[in-house]
């Protein structure tokens, strides 16, 4: 399997979790705001969607929307335990944060970091509603250790991710249950890895 991803950006969710799965895999890197790869592929190429994360399979087929590739590898490799076995109501839970993450959390992001000449007015409403799933983010946490259930999932991965780029997008520091949760997902060995390479790579 090949990934493409864009350094510290959303495809980080998807490194982190190929390497708790621990399985094989390469890493082709895209330069974010050229949008071509390292050997020089344009990415429109790899897919006419132009963003990362891509994976491609050892057949050649390619996988996008982040979401999508999480279910894909979670289920390949069950043994794992990265989510709570397919046709469980558990995992109806934990597709519910994973589409949660992805639609209402992760796609509010875009007036802080693409949409051009946002009043301030605009913003701020924006992070209001971004804050206010912030706090369905720390209900869903609860006093656990991690986001879905009582073990490490690829959800965890995510929520990481989503809740860093959230603090510093909008300038805003986690407190109480959301600061340590980071904190403890921040040195997790998988996302840790995953972080330290994007940093060098
Ligand atoms: N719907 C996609 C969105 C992925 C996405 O937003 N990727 C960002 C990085 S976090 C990107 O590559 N953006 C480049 C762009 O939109 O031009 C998914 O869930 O995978």
């Amino acid at each position: 399997m090949k990934l493409f991803y864009s350094p510290q950006v959303c495809s980080l969710v998807v490194h982190a979790t190929l390497r708790e799965l621990g399985t094989p895999f390469d890493l082709e890197k895209v330069d974010f705001d050229k949008k071509v790869t390292d050997d020089g592929v344009a990415l429109t190429s790899i897919t006419p969607k132009s963003y990362v994360p891509v994976l491609e399979l050892d057949d050649g087929q390619r996988i996008t929307e982040l979401a999508v590739i999480l279910r894909y590898l979670v289920d390949r490799h069950p043994e794992k335990k990265l989510a709570p076995p397919a046709g469980t109501f558990e995992r109806v839970r934990f597709d519910e944060v994973v589409h949660f993450l992805a639609t209402e959390f992760h796609k509010g992001f875009a007036p802080f970091s693409l949409m051009p000449h946002m009043s301030p007015e605009s913003l701020q409403w924006a992070k209001e509603r971004l804050g206010g799933r912030v706090e369905i983010l720390r209900t869903q946490l609860g006093d656990r250790a991690f986001i879905v259930g009582d073990t490490f999932t690829a959800a965890d991965a995510y929520a990481f991710w989503a809740l860093r780029a959230y603090s510093f997008l909008t300038k805003t520091k986690l407190d109480g249950t959301l600061k340590d949760y980071l904190a403890r997902m921040t040195s997790y060995p998988s996302i840790k890895e995953a972080v330290d390479y994007e940093k060098t790579h």
